[in-house]
């Protein structure tokens, strides 16, 4: 396409199919645009920021590689999509991004045809994208389901679940993991510290590496034996990945902002023979944006804010948030009571349990986004004569249903469940809105369940 050269390439883009009439020299420059025009929208809208920023060059190389929508791109939890949409058609209502009648915050079907999965909790697109990929094998059509899953993500069960049953899909799925070594707050756990090792245990793949890939495009017997020669010689020098033992082919780790790179390997990747991929993308959340570089959180979620300054429209003073209150009064509690603890899923700051942690860390527990094993793992505590204080939002609750009931309730053990952002949410839409905990607790046996009133209320 030959554009002219004052126009914004970006303007000459309305769908993937527009993009990919650009040369491959052409996509730094769309993904610079692309960028500038997030941080102007969400400048007006507010919203997630950092996770979409961290993600632009991944969104236009994978738009220009695969064949969305016929591919199936599913992004998880879905905050990272404004770049996205913008691509996809959307670029003329990304300013009404999560207002009534507007664009929603997430991936959402009724959308758009390139949404073909709605997220907004977290860990779902590898069980998607699978579904995507064997409805595609059954039925005989092409097309390959592709989930885009954060390292935060990464830390939930289902995502294991899922990747443990991928092998039936073949190379019909792609799984791409976009590292940027933070989830809302830090990343926690084991699997975060062996996705750190991996990464500084090994050199961003390189074009000779990809050379190397392209052996999977041998003769059968041929690419057997190359293939061979590369395992061993990866296992020899760093020992296999989980992600191989999984039966995945593990491409990385790769420079995610890197775009001359992604190309050439998604591309392999796309036209390899065999089974299902993992690709270990680098990237750094808030990317591109100076202050949200440099913001503890990499801006993750932010109110309308001044693009030069960065400097955010704050609300006005009101009453002191729930959570705060919750946080330290649990903390004081916590002084004279050395039985309390507090569990929070992945949203320290969030739920206050930040607060609680700063006075008391050996009893705070963030345990990733993992509700499930947070609540049972609060029954273990209950069970053993603890305290423990479940911090989580109604609406991820509700995915830890199975353990409220049959680890907590059905066994009366005492966990005390302080539920966050109940009722309607806003802007954050459906998905995120606690509109059922009280049908979904209250029909429990041995549950008491209590709304305050106030602050006041709430710290009685
Ligand atoms: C089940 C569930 N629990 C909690 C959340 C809240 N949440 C939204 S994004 C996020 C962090 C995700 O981290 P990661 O997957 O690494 O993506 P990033 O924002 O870093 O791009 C969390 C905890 C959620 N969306 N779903």
């Amino acid at each position: 396409m030959s554009a002219n050269p004052s126009t914004p390439l970006l303007d000459t883009v309305e769908l993937p199919s527009d993009l990919r009439k650009l040369r491959p020299d052409q996509l730094r420059q769309l993904a610079d645009e692309l960028r500038a025009e997030m941080i102007s929208a969400v400048g007006q809208t507010g919203g997630h920021l950092g996770s979409g920023l961290g993600v632009v060059e991944l969104t236009v190389a994978i738009h220009y590689v695969f064949n969305t929508p016929d591919d199936k791109l599913v992004w998880d939890v879905g905050h990272q999509a404004y770049p996205h949409k913008i691509l996809t058609g959307r670029r003329s209502r990304i300013r009404t991004l999560r207002s009534g009648g507007g664009l929603s915050g997430f991936t959402k079907r009724s959308e758009s045809l390139y949404d073909p999965f709605g997220a907004a909790h977290s860990s779902t697109s590898i069980s998607a994208a699978l579904g995507f990929a064997i409805a595609g094998k059954l039925a005989g059509t092409p097309g390959k389901g592709i989930a885009v899953i954060g390292d935060g993500a990464m830390s939930a069960g289902m995502a294991y679940e899922a990747m443990n049953n991928a092998e039936a899909a073949g190379n019909r799925l792609v799984v791409i993991l976009n590292d940027n070594d933070m989830s809302i707050a830090p990343p926690v756990g084991g699997l975060s510290a062996y996705l750190a090792k991996l990464v500084s245990s090994r050199p961003f793949l390189s074009l000779r590496d990809i050379a190397r890939r392209l052996s999977r495009k041998l003769p059968e017997p041929l690419h057997r034996a190359a293939k061979k020669t590369d395992e061993f010689a990866r296992g020899m020098a760093m020992g296999g990945t989980l992600f191989e033992e999984l039966g995945f082919y593990y491409v990385g780790p790769i420079d995610g902002h890197n775009i001359d790179q992604l190309v050439p390997i998604l591309e392999n990747v796309r036209d390899a023979a065999e089974g299902p991929c993992l690709i270990h993308v680098v990237t750094q959340k808030g990317k591109g944006y100076a202050p949200a570089e440099a913001s503890a959180d990499k801006y993750h979620g932010v109110q309308k804010f001044d693009v030069i300054t960065g400097q955010q429209v704050k609300a006005p003073a009101s009453a002191p948030a729930y959570q705060n209150v919750f946080g330290e009064t649990l903390a004081k509690l916590a002084d004279s009571d050395p039985t309390i603890c507090a569990i929070t899923a992945a949203m320290p700051s969030g739920t206050g349990v930040d607060r609680f942690a700063a006075a008391h860390p050996d009893r705070a527990f963030d345990v990733g986004i993992a509700e499930q094993h947070g609540v049972t793992f609060a029954a273990g505590l209950a069970a053993q004569g603890m305290r423990p204080f479940c911090a989580i939002y109604s609406t991820f609750l509700q995915r830890a249903y199975d353990q409220v009931v049959h680890d907590v309730a059905i066994q009366n053990l005492a966990v005390r469940f302080a539920i966050d952002r109940a009722g309607l949410v806003g802007a954050d839409g459906a998905t995120h809105a606690g509109s059922f905990d009280i049908a979904y607790l209250a029909t429990l046996p041995n549950f008491v369940v209590m709304a305050p009133a106030d602050e006041a209320e709430l710290v009685h």
